[in-house]
Protein backbone atom coordinates (compact mmCIF):
# COMPACT_ATOMS: atom_id res chain seq x y z
CA UNK A 1 0.00 0.00 0.00
CA UNK A 2 1.50 3.28 -0.90
CA UNK A 3 0.93 6.34 0.96
CA UNK A 4 0.41 9.83 -0.67
CA UNK A 5 2.94 12.73 0.35
CA UNK A 6 1.18 15.54 -0.63
CA UNK A 7 3.66 18.48 -1.71
CA UNK A 8 2.95 22.20 -1.50
CA UNK A 9 5.46 23.70 -3.75
CA UNK A 10 7.12 27.28 -3.32
CA UNK A 11 8.37 28.52 -6.50
CA UNK A 12 8.01 27.67 -9.91
CA UNK A 13 11.69 28.11 -11.27
CA UNK A 14 14.64 26.30 -11.84
CA UNK A 15 14.55 24.44 -8.73
CA UNK A 16 10.65 24.47 -8.58
CA UNK A 17 10.87 22.09 -12.39
CA UNK A 18 13.43 20.75 -10.74
CA UNK A 19 11.86 19.33 -8.00
CA UNK A 20 8.43 18.55 -9.42
CA UNK A 21 10.11 16.25 -11.52
CA UNK A 22 11.89 14.46 -8.91
CA UNK A 23 8.01 14.06 -7.43
CA UNK A 24 6.56 12.95 -10.71
CA UNK A 25 9.07 10.23 -11.19
CA UNK A 26 10.39 9.32 -8.06
CA UNK A 27 7.97 5.71 -7.75
CA UNK A 28 8.32 4.76 -11.47
CA UNK A 29 11.59 4.45 -10.65
CA UNK A 30 11.86 3.09 -6.87
CA UNK A 31 8.64 0.81 -7.16
CA UNK A 32 9.79 -0.08 -3.58
CA UNK A 33 8.81 3.48 -1.46
CA UNK A 34 5.77 3.51 0.36
CA UNK A 35 5.00 7.24 0.06
CA UNK A 36 3.31 8.50 -2.95
CA UNK A 37 4.27 12.21 -3.95
CA UNK A 38 1.18 13.92 -4.91
CA UNK A 39 1.62 17.74 -6.93
CA UNK A 40 -1.12 19.02 -4.63
CA UNK A 41 -0.34 23.21 -4.47
CA UNK A 42 2.14 25.34 -6.28
CA UNK A 43 2.90 28.49 -4.85
CA UNK A 44 4.24 31.45 -5.59
CA UNK A 45 3.52 35.50 -5.73
CA UNK A 46 2.67 35.74 -9.49
CA UNK A 47 -1.06 34.45 -9.91
CA UNK A 48 -0.52 33.61 -13.55
CA UNK A 49 2.67 32.18 -13.72
CA UNK A 50 1.55 29.98 -10.71
CA UNK A 51 -1.31 28.91 -12.75
CA UNK A 52 0.51 28.25 -15.92
CA UNK A 53 3.14 26.15 -13.88
CA UNK A 54 0.25 24.37 -12.24
CA UNK A 55 -1.10 23.66 -15.26
CA UNK A 56 1.74 22.43 -16.47
CA UNK A 57 3.57 20.34 -14.26
CA UNK A 58 -0.16 19.09 -13.04
CA UNK A 59 -0.42 20.48 -9.43
CA UNK A 60 -4.15 20.17 -8.69
CA UNK A 61 -4.40 23.88 -6.68
CA UNK A 62 -2.48 27.20 -6.77
CA UNK A 63 -1.78 29.44 -3.51
CA UNK A 64 -0.06 33.19 -4.11
CA UNK A 65 0.40 33.02 0.12
CA UNK A 66 2.46 30.55 1.27
CA UNK A 67 1.63 31.42 4.90
CA UNK A 68 -2.09 30.15 3.64
CA UNK A 69 0.04 27.34 1.90
CA UNK A 70 1.53 25.86 5.22
CA UNK A 71 -1.87 25.76 7.17
CA UNK A 72 -3.75 23.80 4.65
CA UNK A 73 -4.89 20.51 6.08
CA UNK A 74 -4.58 18.95 2.21
CA UNK A 75 -1.05 19.03 2.01
CA UNK A 76 1.62 17.15 4.02
CA UNK A 77 4.88 18.30 3.13
CA UNK A 78 6.43 21.97 2.04
CA UNK A 79 9.02 22.28 -0.66
CA UNK A 80 11.29 25.53 -0.09
CA UNK A 81 11.88 26.11 -3.63
CA UNK A 82 12.05 29.89 -3.33
CA UNK A 83 14.71 32.56 -3.08
CA UNK A 84 17.14 32.32 -0.48
CA UNK A 85 15.50 35.56 1.80
CA UNK A 86 12.41 33.54 2.41
CA UNK A 87 14.07 30.01 2.90
CA UNK A 88 13.72 30.54 6.86
CA UNK A 89 10.44 32.26 7.54
CA UNK A 90 8.74 29.69 5.27
CA UNK A 91 10.30 26.47 7.14
CA UNK A 92 9.93 27.24 10.75
CA UNK A 93 6.30 28.29 9.68
CA UNK A 94 5.98 24.61 8.21
CA UNK A 95 7.66 22.92 10.73
CA UNK A 96 5.59 24.94 12.76
CA UNK A 97 2.19 23.62 11.33
CA UNK A 98 3.78 19.29 11.55
CA UNK A 99 4.74 19.32 8.01
CA UNK A 100 7.50 17.83 6.80
CA UNK A 101 10.26 20.30 5.25
CA UNK A 102 12.09 19.74 1.90
CA UNK A 103 14.38 22.96 1.07
CA UNK A 104 16.57 24.32 -1.85
CA UNK A 105 20.34 24.58 -1.16
CA UNK A 106 21.58 26.96 0.65
CA UNK A 107 19.71 26.24 4.08
CA UNK A 108 19.26 29.99 4.75
CA UNK A 109 20.79 33.82 4.12
CA UNK A 110 23.57 33.01 6.99
CA UNK A 111 24.10 30.26 9.93
CA UNK A 112 22.09 32.64 12.13
CA UNK A 113 19.04 31.85 10.29
CA UNK A 114 20.02 28.50 9.61
CA UNK A 115 20.11 27.55 13.69
CA UNK A 116 17.14 29.00 13.85
CA UNK A 117 15.57 26.49 11.03
CA UNK A 118 17.56 23.53 12.78
CA UNK A 119 15.77 24.25 15.75
CA UNK A 120 12.41 24.53 14.68
CA UNK A 121 12.67 21.40 12.59
CA UNK A 122 14.48 19.55 15.49
CA UNK A 123 11.91 20.92 17.82
CA UNK A 124 8.84 19.94 15.87
CA UNK A 125 10.46 16.52 15.30
CA UNK A 126 9.46 16.63 11.09
CA UNK A 127 11.71 14.89 8.22
CA UNK A 128 13.58 17.80 7.04
CA UNK A 129 15.98 17.33 3.56
CA UNK A 130 18.46 20.42 1.85
CA UNK A 131 18.47 19.76 -1.69
CA UNK A 132 22.08 19.26 -2.25
CA UNK A 133 21.48 17.08 -5.22
CA UNK A 134 25.18 16.57 -6.20
CA UNK A 135 25.63 13.40 -3.72
CA UNK A 136 23.12 11.98 -5.66
CA UNK A 137 25.33 11.98 -8.82
CA UNK A 138 26.64 8.12 -9.28
CA UNK A 139 30.25 9.27 -9.74
CA UNK A 140 30.22 11.23 -6.52
CA UNK A 141 28.76 8.57 -4.37
CA UNK A 142 31.39 6.30 -5.51
CA UNK A 143 33.86 8.66 -4.98
CA UNK A 144 32.38 8.14 -1.24
CA UNK A 145 32.09 4.48 -0.98
CA UNK A 146 35.91 4.58 -1.89
CA UNK A 147 36.46 6.72 0.81
CA UNK A 148 34.85 4.53 2.91
CA UNK A 149 36.36 1.85 1.99
CA UNK A 150 39.20 3.32 3.20
CA UNK A 151 40.72 3.25 -0.72
CA UNK A 152 42.54 6.45 -0.50
CA UNK A 153 43.93 6.20 2.57
CA UNK A 154 45.31 9.11 4.77
CA UNK A 155 43.78 12.18 3.31
CA UNK A 156 46.49 15.17 2.43
CA UNK A 157 44.77 17.31 -0.04
CA UNK A 158 41.51 18.47 -1.27
CA UNK A 159 40.87 20.47 -4.22
CA UNK A 160 37.32 21.88 -5.10
CA UNK A 161 36.22 24.43 -8.56
CA UNK A 162 33.14 25.66 -9.40
CA UNK A 163 32.89 27.52 -11.75
CA UNK A 164 30.38 29.19 -14.43
CA UNK A 165 30.71 32.55 -16.87
CA UNK A 166 27.00 34.18 -17.01
CA UNK A 167 27.51 37.32 -15.26
CA UNK A 168 30.68 38.68 -17.36
CA UNK A 169 28.78 40.92 -18.87
CA UNK A 170 27.89 44.24 -16.82
CA UNK A 171 24.80 44.68 -19.23
CA UNK A 172 23.41 41.85 -16.91
CA UNK A 173 20.86 43.37 -14.95
CA UNK A 174 20.32 42.10 -10.93
CA UNK A 175 17.33 41.18 -8.82
CA UNK A 176 13.90 39.77 -9.80
CA UNK A 177 13.17 37.17 -11.51
CA UNK A 178 15.74 34.84 -12.71
CA UNK A 179 18.49 36.94 -11.91
CA UNK A 180 17.63 37.17 -7.66
CA UNK A 181 20.99 35.19 -7.31
CA UNK A 182 22.74 38.82 -8.02
CA UNK A 183 20.71 40.64 -5.47
CA UNK A 184 22.63 40.29 -1.98
CA UNK A 185 19.29 41.21 -0.12
CA UNK A 186 17.50 38.18 -1.64
CA UNK A 187 20.67 35.56 -2.20
CA UNK A 188 22.68 36.49 1.32
CA UNK A 189 25.74 35.92 -0.70
CA UNK A 190 27.15 35.49 -4.72
CA UNK A 191 29.18 32.39 -5.12
CA UNK A 192 30.23 31.18 -1.76
CA UNK A 193 25.83 30.57 -1.03
CA UNK A 194 25.18 29.55 -4.37
CA UNK A 195 27.75 27.69 -5.76
CA UNK A 196 30.58 27.27 -2.90
CA UNK A 197 27.85 26.09 -0.53
CA UNK A 198 27.88 22.96 -2.81
CA UNK A 199 31.66 21.90 -3.01
CA UNK A 200 31.64 22.77 0.80
CA UNK A 201 28.96 19.85 1.37
CA UNK A 202 30.44 17.65 -0.84
CA UNK A 203 33.67 18.11 0.65
CA UNK A 204 32.51 17.48 4.55
CA UNK A 205 30.36 14.58 3.00
CA UNK A 206 34.09 13.22 1.48
CA UNK A 207 36.73 13.97 4.02
CA UNK A 208 34.82 15.49 6.89
CA UNK A 209 34.67 19.00 9.11
CA UNK A 210 36.38 22.23 7.67
CA UNK A 211 37.66 23.69 11.01
CA UNK A 212 39.60 26.55 9.72
CA UNK A 213 39.45 29.29 6.92
CA UNK A 214 40.97 31.93 5.19
CA UNK A 215 39.44 33.41 2.18
CA UNK A 216 39.29 36.36 -0.40
CA UNK A 217 36.89 37.55 -2.64
CA UNK A 218 36.24 39.80 -5.40
CA UNK A 219 33.37 41.77 -6.96
CA UNK A 220 34.25 42.54 -10.92
CA UNK A 221 30.94 44.38 -11.56
CA UNK A 222 30.45 46.73 -9.11
CA UNK A 223 27.02 48.26 -10.25
CA UNK A 224 23.92 46.67 -12.17
CA UNK A 225 21.05 48.01 -13.39
CA UNK A 226 17.68 46.59 -11.03
CA UNK A 227 15.36 44.27 -13.07
CA UNK A 228 12.68 45.93 -11.62
CA UNK A 229 13.30 49.43 -10.85
CA UNK A 230 15.99 49.69 -13.61
CA UNK A 231 17.81 51.85 -11.65
CA UNK A 232 21.50 51.12 -11.12
CA UNK A 233 22.31 50.06 -7.35
CA UNK A 234 26.12 48.70 -5.79
CA UNK A 235 26.39 45.36 -6.19
CA UNK A 236 26.89 43.25 -3.04
CA UNK A 237 27.41 40.10 -3.98
CA UNK A 238 30.66 38.31 -4.01
CA UNK A 239 31.57 37.67 -7.71
CA UNK A 240 33.88 34.88 -7.19
CA UNK A 241 35.82 33.33 -3.78
CA UNK A 242 38.90 31.50 -3.07
CA UNK A 243 40.03 30.02 0.34
CA UNK A 244 42.18 27.83 1.91
CA UNK A 245 40.77 24.80 4.50
CA UNK A 246 42.16 23.18 7.43
CA UNK A 247 39.73 19.66 7.58
CA UNK A 248 39.13 18.12 10.80
CA UNK A 249 41.73 14.93 9.75
CA UNK A 250 44.62 17.18 9.36
CA UNK A 251 44.50 17.92 5.44
CA UNK A 252 44.02 20.80 3.57
CA UNK A 253 41.73 22.29 0.99
CA UNK A 254 41.54 24.53 -1.73
CA UNK A 255 37.93 25.74 -3.20
CA UNK A 256 37.67 27.97 -5.80
CA UNK A 257 34.44 29.62 -7.26
CA UNK A 258 33.70 32.19 -10.04
CA UNK A 259 30.72 33.58 -12.73
CA UNK A 260 33.73 34.84 -14.71
CA UNK A 261 35.07 31.60 -15.97
CA UNK A 262 34.95 31.92 -19.95
CA UNK A 263 33.69 28.88 -21.38
CA UNK A 264 33.04 27.24 -17.85
CA UNK A 265 29.12 26.63 -17.46
CA UNK A 266 28.60 24.26 -14.39
CA UNK A 267 32.33 23.15 -13.92
CA UNK A 268 31.84 21.69 -10.58
CA UNK A 269 34.81 19.35 -9.27
CA UNK A 270 37.09 17.94 -6.66
CA UNK A 271 40.10 16.17 -6.12
CA UNK A 272 40.98 13.67 -3.31
CA UNK A 273 44.83 12.85 -2.54
CA UNK A 274 45.58 10.11 -0.09
CA UNK A 275 48.44 8.28 1.25
CA UNK A 276 47.11 5.21 -0.72
CA UNK A 277 45.04 6.63 -3.55
CA UNK A 278 43.25 9.70 -5.24
CA UNK A 279 39.25 10.24 -6.98
CA UNK A 280 38.46 13.11 -9.24
CA UNK A 281 35.73 14.36 -10.61
CA UNK A 282 34.43 16.81 -12.78
CA UNK A 283 30.54 17.60 -13.19
CA UNK A 284 30.95 18.85 -16.55
CA UNK A 285 31.94 14.75 -17.82
CA UNK A 286 29.33 13.31 -14.71
CA UNK A 287 29.72 9.70 -15.86
CA UNK A 288 33.33 9.13 -14.68
CA UNK A 289 35.01 8.93 -11.77
CA UNK A 290 38.67 8.81 -12.16
CA UNK A 291 40.54 6.44 -9.36
CA UNK A 292 44.30 6.29 -9.20
CA UNK A 293 45.01 3.16 -6.61
CA UNK A 294 48.59 3.02 -4.90
CA UNK A 295 47.86 0.64 -2.29
CA UNK A 296 45.00 -1.83 -2.13
CA UNK A 297 43.60 -1.56 1.78
CA UNK A 298 42.02 -5.15 2.23
CA UNK A 299 46.02 -6.37 1.79
CA UNK A 300 48.14 -3.61 2.62
CA UNK A 301 50.34 -4.29 -0.21
CA UNK A 302 50.94 -1.89 -2.98
CA UNK A 303 49.56 -2.14 -6.77
CA UNK A 304 52.68 -3.32 -9.08
CA UNK A 305 54.44 -0.57 -10.58
CA UNK A 306 54.13 -1.40 -13.80
CA UNK A 307 50.27 -1.38 -13.34
CA UNK A 308 49.60 1.93 -11.54
CA UNK A 309 48.03 4.18 -12.87
CA UNK A 310 44.53 6.36 -13.09
CA UNK A 311 41.17 4.21 -14.10
CA UNK A 312 38.60 5.83 -15.08
CA UNK A 313 35.53 4.57 -14.17
CA UNK A 314 32.25 5.05 -16.20
CA UNK A 315 29.78 4.87 -13.32
CA UNK A 316 27.18 2.86 -14.97
CA UNK A 317 27.08 -0.38 -13.64
CA UNK A 318 24.07 -1.88 -11.89
CA UNK A 319 26.62 -2.50 -8.94
CA UNK A 320 27.36 1.17 -8.47
CA UNK A 321 24.90 3.62 -6.63
CA UNK A 322 21.96 4.17 -7.97
CA UNK A 323 22.09 2.52 -11.19
CA UNK A 324 20.25 -0.74 -10.92
CA UNK A 325 17.49 1.79 -11.11
CA UNK A 326 17.67 3.12 -13.86
CA UNK A 327 19.03 1.90 -17.19
CA UNK A 328 21.04 -1.28 -18.49
CA UNK A 329 25.08 -0.64 -17.79
CA UNK A 330 26.62 2.29 -20.59
CA UNK A 331 23.75 4.12 -20.48
CA UNK A 332 24.06 7.44 -18.52
CA UNK A 333 22.01 9.39 -16.44
CA UNK A 334 22.06 13.12 -16.17
CA UNK A 335 21.47 16.55 -13.85
CA UNK A 336 17.29 15.58 -13.32
CA UNK A 337 17.97 12.10 -11.82
CA UNK A 338 20.15 13.34 -8.86
CA UNK A 339 16.80 14.92 -7.43
CA UNK A 340 14.66 11.64 -8.21
CA UNK A 341 17.83 10.12 -6.26
CA UNK A 342 18.20 12.54 -3.40
CA UNK A 343 14.21 12.47 -3.03
CA UNK A 344 14.28 8.40 -3.14
CA UNK A 345 17.40 8.31 -0.47
CA UNK A 346 15.04 10.90 2.06
CA UNK A 347 11.71 8.78 1.47
CA UNK A 348 13.21 5.88 2.17
CA UNK A 349 15.48 6.87 5.44
CA UNK A 350 12.01 8.38 6.81
CA UNK A 351 10.09 5.17 5.97
CA UNK A 352 13.03 2.58 7.68
CA UNK A 353 13.56 5.63 10.45
CA UNK A 354 17.34 5.90 9.50
CA UNK A 355 18.71 9.32 9.68
CA UNK A 356 18.54 11.21 6.28
CA UNK A 357 22.02 13.14 4.87
CA UNK A 358 22.60 16.44 4.33
CA UNK A 359 19.27 17.09 7.01
CA UNK A 360 18.71 21.22 7.99
CA UNK A 361 21.80 19.65 10.90
CA UNK A 362 24.22 18.70 7.99
CA UNK A 363 23.53 21.93 6.06
CA UNK A 364 24.10 23.79 9.25
CA UNK A 365 27.25 22.52 9.22
CA UNK A 366 27.78 23.80 5.34
CA UNK A 367 26.27 27.76 6.32
CA UNK A 368 29.10 28.18 9.15
CA UNK A 369 31.64 27.53 6.47
CA UNK A 370 29.90 30.28 4.24
CA UNK A 371 29.74 32.24 7.17
CA UNK A 372 33.60 32.07 8.08
CA UNK A 373 34.48 32.29 4.52
CA UNK A 374 32.65 35.77 4.26
CA UNK A 375 34.13 36.72 7.50
CA UNK A 376 37.67 35.57 6.62
CA UNK A 377 37.36 38.00 3.04
CA UNK A 378 35.90 40.56 4.88
CA UNK A 379 38.92 40.75 7.95
CA UNK A 380 41.75 39.24 5.81
CA UNK A 381 42.37 36.64 8.51
CA UNK A 382 41.82 32.92 9.36
CA UNK A 383 38.50 32.00 10.78
CA UNK A 384 37.44 29.08 12.96
CA UNK A 385 34.20 27.35 11.35
CA UNK A 386 32.68 26.10 14.59
CA UNK A 387 31.20 23.23 12.87
CA UNK A 388 30.08 20.96 14.90
CA UNK A 389 30.81 16.95 15.20
CA UNK A 390 27.25 16.26 14.59
CA UNK A 391 26.91 18.59 11.65
C1 LIG B 1 23.57 28.85 -10.38
O1 LIG B 1 23.73 29.22 -11.69
C2 LIG B 1 23.05 27.43 -10.25
O2 LIG B 1 21.80 27.34 -10.86
C3 LIG B 1 22.94 27.02 -8.78
O3 LIG B 1 22.01 27.81 -8.09
C4 LIG B 1 22.61 25.57 -8.67
O4 LIG B 1 22.54 25.16 -7.32
C5 LIG B 1 23.69 24.79 -9.42
O5 LIG B 1 23.52 23.44 -9.26
C6 LIG B 1 23.70 25.19 -10.87
O6 LIG B 1 23.96 26.55 -10.93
Amino acid sequence: MTKPLRIGMIGYGFMGRAHSNAYLKVNRFFPDLEHRPVLQVACARNAEKTRDFAEQWGYADVETDWRKLVERDDVDAIDVGCPNDSHRDVAVAAAKAGKWVLCEKPLAMNAAEAEEMTRAVEAAGVPNMVWFNYRRVPAIALARQVVEEGRVGRPFHYRATYLQDWTISADVPQGGAGLWRLDVDVAGSGVTGDLLAHSIDTAMWLNGPIVQVVADTETFVKERVHQETGQPQPVGIDDACMFLARFANGSMGTFESTRYARGRKNYNTFELNGADGSVHFDLEDPQYLDFFEYARPSTGTKVEDHLTGWRRIHVTNSEHPYMDKWWVPGCTIGYEHTFVNALADFLECVEQGRPFEPDFRAALGTQRVCDAVLESAREKRWVDTGVEPSE
